[in-house]
């Protein structure tokens, strides 16, 4: 019986696009409940836990008799950057840079600095960020934000690929500048920025009276140094963006034009504090409601932790790395999305049923619920305007092989 089931399992793996994954048992019985504080043992426990939703997510579409809709024959499989070949990252960030050549579809009464249909999203993320930062659809609109953004890298810009991650965790082990996303070659993401020299350390927050928050800066600074992004221009914002020594730079509402070079201030111990294995892990297997699931992802304000989403940004640093309003103004910022949806689909398929259903909501409208709103609910409608459509209800985006989605991750 088991070696029937092995074999037919192999069969639709080679068929198909299925995520190839050990024939082990593979029950839930099996995995980590707690993370391990070791970083070596902890990356291993990612990995098992990344391989039952691997496992999940096929046995889900083999029993999925549908004709139309998500597939093992349709599904796409997001990989961590590092397991690109060199053609592939170099097809990936080819497309980017032609989404930054593209018109904008955004009329220019309504975003006057969006030039580009790459500028369409960072403008559609600045208009909307009081309401998907620590709100109910933080996690679904980010889901639905890369997705678009993957498709119109597709649609227009002829990229064949999928959307690669960015795995902070094994980055930030070797050193964000040695890693393959970041090493500034032609076949990563562009890396570190020009060394400037810095006033002060970063100051978040501090505001409603809460301590603030103190991160070192990196090893960088200024305009991006080599790679794809090295001519780039970030043409929106800032908003909100954290300076060295305190306080932010603000641009009005930062829709208007203010083109100036990526900047990028690379730091290694922001990532390992925040974003390491055990860190991921741990926002895996810790929280069993939503609600906390997304305030430890997020960081809980007052608490001295950004969390891993904070980790990963401010990692990256620099303009608009440390600006929360504009940060999509980095082409990281998908890769990086990526990874927090990937943590979020781990998470959800420890539970499926709970996890994409009603209860993996929790929230409101606004941030912080400040000024209070109404609750988030599966019918709540995430509309990205000008950057992508169609609008769509927080019910079609809890799994990523149902509604508009149909992709799983390595
Ligand atoms: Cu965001």
């Amino acid at each position: 019986m088991r070696f029937t089931t092995s074999v037919a399992l192999c069969l639709v793996a080679a068929l198909s696009n299925a995520i190839p994954t050990p024939q082990t048992d593979g029950s839930a019985a099996d995995l980590p409940t707690q993370a391990s504080p070791d970083e070596a043992q902890a990356l291993e426990q990612l990995a098992q836990l990344a391989e039952f939703a691997g496992q999940t997510t096929n046995e889900t579409l083999a029993a999925n008799k549908k004709r139309d809709g998500c597939s093992l024959g349709n599904l796409s499989i997001r990989r961590e950057w590092s397991t690109l070949s060199k053609p592939q990252r170099k097809a990936y960030t080819d497309a980017v840079l032609c989404l930054q050549k593209l018109p904008a579809r955004t009329p220019s009464s309504v975003i006057p600095g969006a030039k580009s249909r790459f500028d369409d999203f960072v403008g559609t993320h600045i208009q909307q960020a009081n309401y998907i930062h620590y709100s109910g659809t933080f996690l679904a609109w980010h889901r639905y934000f890369t997705w678009s953004y993957e498709q119109a890298l597709r649609n227009e810009c002829g990229y064949n690929g999928v959307q690669p991650y960015w795995n902070w965790a094994s980055s930030g082990a070797v050193g964000l500048a040695n890693s393959a996303i970041l090493d500034g070659s032609a076949y990563s993401m562009s890396g570190d920025g020009q060394y400037v020299e810095k006033t002060g350390d970063i100051i978040l927050g501090g505001a409603e009276g809460l301590p603030p928050l103190v991160l070192p800066t990196g090893s960088g600074g200024g305009c991006v140094k080599s790679g794809p992004f090295v001519n780039m221009s970030v043409n929106l914002g800032p908003v909100g963006l954290s300076l060295p020594g305190g306080g932010y730079e603000v641009n009005g509402d930062g829709l208007s034009y203010n083109p100036r070079c990526l900047k990028r201030d690379l730091t290694d111990a922001v990532v390992r504090k925040y974003s390491n294995a055990t860190a991921i892990a741990y926002t895996i297997l810790k929280p069993q409601e939503v609600y906390d699931f997304q305030m430890t992802m997020q960081g809980v304000p007052g608490s001295g932790n950004i969390g891993i989403h904070g980790g990963g940004h401010y990692a990256m640093g620099g303009d608009p790395g440390r600006d929360v309003n504009t940060s999509p103004g980095d082409p990281l910022f998908y890769t990086h999305h990526a990874m927090i949806d990937r943590v979020w689909w781990i998470w959800q398929l420890l539970d499926k049923k709970e996890r994409t259903g009603a209860k993996g909501i929790s929230g409101t409208g606004t941030f912080l619920n400040m000024p209070p709103s109404a609750n988030t609910t599966l019918d709540t409608v995430i509309d990205l305007g000008y950057a992508a459509g169609p609008p769509v209800t927080m019910r079609d985006l809890m799994s990523t092989t149902d509604g508009p989605f149909c992709y799983a991750y390595l």
